[in-house]
């Protein structure tokens, strides 16, 4: 077994030094008094010259989080993230619950408060706020959005504890783990740590799907008149699209996106009808749920009592969903690169027989993808002309302005129509906990992953404040990773105020037109916001203006210099 030593130190130093040999790049940090022993450790790595993963003061913890989770999507390897202590952790946690539902896999760490008073270690107790902080259990405060928790001890078991956290990780379903390093724990000697290299703790393989479930789903869809796939979740994984590209086409069945999180399927593609699934719940017969939590909502349409429904995923029921309760015929546990692939084959055996009712369907859906795409283009010339400026023209001006390769990131909660993406893995609409402000520190990771991609960020008013913007252009600036963020200034909380009218259409609030508390006072200057980090900040309120100020946004970016364009604009 192939073996490294490190002949002295402290266990922080040993601890930095393997988090570098297991592949992790970043450690995404927002430092207090627990990190002593670390910062101590960051500066003896620098003077001796110690491959260590790199330091990145982050002010704010959900950015810190936020960026470790644009890091993974960008290269599907997990990142450290570091905090301090109980206050800390505490800020961190609106990013956690979106990593934890969105099954990003993360090594979140924080400081322990010195455990020991007096006696002389290392690291013990040395000012006031040691004592108030200290909780009786600090893990638990994160132990619902955690896969595994645990302190470390001590150095002996550092190895092992380490490759455990990362192996829960990245196991499916993936998500994020917690480790709590007491100061006395860091700061302790070691002498003559030896460690294997590369690790000796494998992480498990995927979950590949059972042959007969997949016969038993293939024999549903090659029999129905009317198949449909739902997905959210597709698109994870850059190689996802391509075979679902390729299912939906060689059995002409349709897919639609339902609030969709990345990148499923190209909106050209023939079988892409579109983002809203009720419009043909009536007429599926067979309806195919693949990664996504929430089909449909029963309170305003189900699919029909009669139609057989397959769900399909890593975690095809999402077992930590306290209620879920959609009908489920058969549900095929599996990621859905090794899925999808699998259904296609069972599929082919059956294509025969069921050539006619693909054909007469492949006719049918272009016939629904050619309508969408006119409606489409009538709602675009209204909106090209709408004053205040309309949503649906934000997103058709930054089409216009990107390239294939360009990463948009949406955290506008307006609908995504007239965006267009072709490629994989360039369309990440996150959140998947409900916390919002994900997409400045999200955007951040992901410039540190893909330096030479361009990265727009789609986000509302409300959005953009919950993102802690000052520490996220903070760090735009510091790390030199300029990325363009579009904040959809509608002036308002629109989704609080839609969903209130959902409940009471008639109420006190929807006839008042100014519904309490959804609200803002307009005039809030948001590109003054990158102004003070030396970014680019244009305000805008004339449609037409829009994509003109957008190439001068995105020239100043293309120059390395973060740009932020406020555009007053209509709810939509
Ligand atoms: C951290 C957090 N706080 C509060 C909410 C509740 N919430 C859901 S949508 C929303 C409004 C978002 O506003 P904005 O980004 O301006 O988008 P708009 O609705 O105006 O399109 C709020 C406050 C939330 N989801 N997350
Ligand atoms: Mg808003």
């Amino acid at each position: 077994m192939p073996t490294k030593t490190i002949p002295s130190g402290t266990v922080a130093d040993v601890y930095l030094q393997l988090l570098a040999d297991r592949g992790i790049e970043y450690l995404f940090a927002n430092a207090g008094t627990d990190f002593a022993p670390l910062i101590e450790a960051y500066a003896k790595a620098q003077a001796h010259g110690s491959v260590v993963p790199k330091p990145i003061t982050v002010p704010h913890e959900n950015v810190a989080i936020n960026m470790a989770q644009g890091y993974y999507l960008m290269t599907g390897r997990p990142q450290a993230v570091m905090v301090h202590v109980n206050v800390g952790t505490a800020n961190a946690m609106c990013g956690l619950i979106n990593s934890w539902r969105g099954n990003i896999p993360m090594l979140f760490t924080s400081g322990r408060t010195p455990y020991s008073e007096e006696g002389g270690l290392p690291g013990e107790r040395s000012g006031e706020i040691h004592w108030p902080q200290e909780m009786r259990d600090q893990r638990a405060m994160t132990r619902e959005f955690m896969k595994w928790d645990y302190e470390l001890p001590n150095g002996q078991v550092l190895e092992s504890a380490l490759d455990r956290a990362l192996n829960i990780a990245m196991t499916e379903p993936r998500g994020p783990v917690y480790m709590t390093l007491p100061r006395e724990t860091l700061a302790a000697p070691v002498e003559n740590f030896r460690y294997a290299s590369p690790s000796r703790h494998r992480t498990p393989s995927a979950p590949y799907p059972d042959p007969n479930a997949i016969d038993e789903a293939a024999e549903l869809i090659a029999n129905a008149e009317y198949p449909l796939i739902i997905t959210s979740g597709a698109g994870a994984a850059l190689s996802d699209v391509p075979k679902l590209a390729a299912l939906a086409e060689r059995f002409a069945i349709p897919v639609v996106q339902r609030k969709n999180r990345y990148m499923c399927l190209a909106n050209d593609h023939p079988m892409n009808i579109g983002y809203d699934p009720d419009a043909h719940l009536d007429e599926a017969d067979v309806v195919i749920v693949l990664e996504c939590d929430v089909p449909w909502i029963p309170r305003k349409k189900s699919p029909r009592p009669d139609a057989k429904i397959i769900h399909i995923g890593a975690d095809p029921i999402f077992a930590s969903y306290p209620l879920r309760g959609f009908a489920c015929d058969l549900a095929i546990l599996g990621i859905i690169g090794a899925t999808l692939p699998a259904l296609t084959e069972a599929l082919a055996s059956h294509e025969k027989r069921a050539a006619s009712r693909i054909d007469a369907r492949r006719k049918r859906i272009a016939l629904t993808h050619e309508k969408l795409k006119q409606r489409l283009a009538e709602r675009l010339e209204k909106a090209r002309v709408a004053a205040p400026i309309h949503p649906g023209w934000i997103n058709h001006c930054i089409n216009q302005a990107k390239d294939d390769n360009t990463i948009v990131l949406k955290e506008a909660l307006t609908p995504s129509e007239h965006f267009s993406f072709s490629k994989p893995c360039t369309y990440y609409s996150l959140g998947q906990g409900g916390a919002l402000g994900w997409s400045l520190g999200t955007a951040l990771g992901m410039k540190a992953a893909a330096p030479g991609k361009l990265v727009i960020t789609a986000v509302g008013d409300g959005s953009y404040m919950f993102g802690n913007p000052l520490a996220a252009h903070y760090v735009g600036k510091a790390e030199k990773w300029p990325t363009l963020t579009i904040v959809y200034n509608n002036e308002m909380w629109n989704a609080v105020r839609r969903n209130t009218r959902d409940v009471y259409p008639d109420g006190y609030a929807a006839r008042s037109n100014r519904e309490p508390l959804t609200y803002f006072e307009p005039g809030t200057h948001y590109e003054k916001t990158i102004e003070a980090l030396d970014g680019y900040g244009e305000t805008v309120k004339v449609a037409a203006e829009l994509p003109a100020a957008l190439d001068r946004a995105l020239d100043q970016v293309a120059q390395g210099r973060q740009a932020l364009l406020n555009v007053v604009s209509s709810a939509g």
